[in-house]
């Protein structure tokens, strides 16, 4: 008997997709690389499908039908070329590699190259969701040819999550890297929303001085508002939680060193090269480098710097009113992340060729991955009838969100500043909106200042072409360098 689809990799995501795959009445062929993980795999999931084990990738390759489909869920990086070449030593032409890894999109672009030179069709495919959402339903941002969309469409649709309209959680993103550049910005704007949310935890523990368990009941009421989303939901989860062996609040016996295994810093490396200010997930990244910082960190316990008490000691309801202000901060402050993300991806689109769907791109984030959330409806609707074709912040029911939400956003920021609170994400991203509302920049100074140090010309508001000061000549001396 032979499998219509195979699985390399049976760590946590590898074997959560092989169950997912059977359990929708696929023949999952499974291979690791270490025969015991396949062995235990057999073990515990063997009856919950047809599963055909391989020692090793010959027989794995051989035990698939052709045209054959392999999914690679390994570590990203050498382990991914290691298993390519493997499996490519035994495929043939016509036969199609799904990279499901969080691989970087550049190498996605040279693999697929690599492949198309044999014949095989490589698919880097982004895949959302943790090892839960492969096992029960993820996200899935597939790029690669038309010719592999449509092979994998229905294996795919049938194992994506479903959205509450029933619309499965997958979609062709477009060539090549597409599909991994997308998931690299989820996991971008993953890091901006999960700061931010930080952030309105900080301000209510340290300058409200309320208790987990309380603001984790804040978090649940808001998960009931324009800010239902999975993130809000298991903020409360994880603030209501107990340490059994302590029976503190298990926030409270987590060290505050937040990790990180670098989507988000690639896709802040990405929108540098491609010229995109994401202020808010680059700060979310810088914020958790911050904390990660040991040794500055310790020596600023030991030699500390005077600041404000960060209590703003209010009464029971100026709190709840402070409360409501930062919901809207943190309202308007994630909209910033999300426009700021989907505007990488547009120039990405650009620079690459890829003609990428913005408002398909939204919906299939609606269930199965980390981000998913109620308003990506919303921001599905703005791409779809065109009036986020500059930014989301344009679209009207967003433009009219961040004006209602303007007031609390400063107030709060002010506050938080006032008080020694830091608010990284919360302050880009109003500083980014107040940088559109400017009608004129002090970008003007920097170009003059560029001038005068490195002749670097600037141009003028009244005639085109280029002009050069001679800075060191009395009077105004200009000249025009070019046109
Ligand atoms: P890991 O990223 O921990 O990788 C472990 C797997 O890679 C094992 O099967 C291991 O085989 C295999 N492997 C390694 Br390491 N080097 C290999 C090599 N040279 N040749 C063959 N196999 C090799 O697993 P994971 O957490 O399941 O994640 C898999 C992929 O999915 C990663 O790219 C990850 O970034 C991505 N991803 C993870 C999540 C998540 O929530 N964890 C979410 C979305 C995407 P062994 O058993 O022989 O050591």
């Amino acid at each position: 008997q032979e499998a219509n689809v195979g699985v390399v990799g049976l760590a946590a995501m590898g074997a959560s997709l092989a169950r997912n795959l059977a359990h929708h009445g696929n023949r999952v062929a499974v291979y690791n690389r270490t025969y015991k993980r396949t062995e235990a795999f057999m073990q515990e999931y063997g009856s919950e499908g047809v599963f055909i084990p391989s020692q090793t990738v010959k027989e794995f390759v051989e035990s698939l039908s052709v045209p054959r489909t392999a999914i690679i869920m390994v570590k990203a990086g050498e382990p991914t070329d290691q298993v390519i070449k493997e499996l490519a030593e035994y495929m043939e032409q016509g036969d199609i590699i799904v990279d499901g890894g969080n691989a970087y999109f550049e190498d996605t672009i040279r693999r697929e190259k690599e492949m198309a030179k044999l014949g095989i069709h490589f698919v880097g495919m982004g895949v959302s969701g943790g090892e839960e959402g492969a096992l029960n339903g993820p996200s899935m941002m597939p790029g690669g040819s038309d010719w592999s969309w449509n092979t994998l469409k229905p294996i795919l649709e049938s194992i994506a999550a479903k959205a509450p309209d029933g619309e499965p959680c997958v979609a062709h993103i477009g060539p090549n890297g597409a599909g991994h550049f997308v998931k690299m910005v989820h996991n971008g704007i993953e890091y901006a929303d999960m700061q931010l949310i930080a952030e309105s935890y900080d301000l209510m523990r340290r300058g409200l001085g309320m208790a987990p368990e309380q603001i984790g009941d804040v978090f649940a009421q808001w998960n009931e508002t324009e800010l239902d989303s999975y993130l809000v939901e298991i903020t409360a989860e994880v603030l209501r939680k107990r340490d059994e062996k302590t029976g503190k609040p298990l926030v409270d016996v987590i060290v505050d060193h937040a990790g990180m295994k670098g989507t988000g810093t690639w896709t802040v490396q990405t929108a540098l090269s491609l010229g995109v200010p994401v202020t808010g997930i680059a700060e979310a990244v810088f914020a958790r480098g911050l904390s990660d910082q040991t040794q500055l960190r310790e020596q600023a316990q030991k030699d500390p710097f005077n600041g404000p008490d960060a209590s703003l000691a209010l009464d029971d309801e100026a709190k709840q009113a402070f409360i409501e202000l930062i919901r809207q901060a943190l309202y308007a402050s994630k909209i910033v992340a999300y426009a700021q993300g989907f505007n990488e991806i547009a120039e990405a689109g650009k620079v690459y060729g890829w003609d990428i769907d913005m408002a398909q791109l939204a919906r299939i984030w609606r269930a199965g991955c980390i981000i998913r959330a109620k308003f990506l409806n919303r921001i599905s609707d703005a791409f779809e009838s065109g009036a986020a074709d500059v930014s989301l912040l344009f679209a009207p029911y967003f433009k009219q969100a961040l004006e209602n939400c303007e007031a609390a956003w400063r107030k709060v920021i002010a506050t938080a500043v006032e008080h020694g609170i830091p608010t990284p994400v919360f302050s880009s991203s109003l500083a980014y909106f107040d940088g559109l509302r400017a009608k004129r920049l002090p970008a003007a100074l920097i170009q003059g200042q560029r001038d005068l140090f490195g002749a670097h010309t600037y141009q003028r508001v009244d005639e085109p072409g280029a002009f050069h000061t001679l800075w060191a000549e009395p009077g105004q001396k200009e000249i025009q360098v070019s046109h």
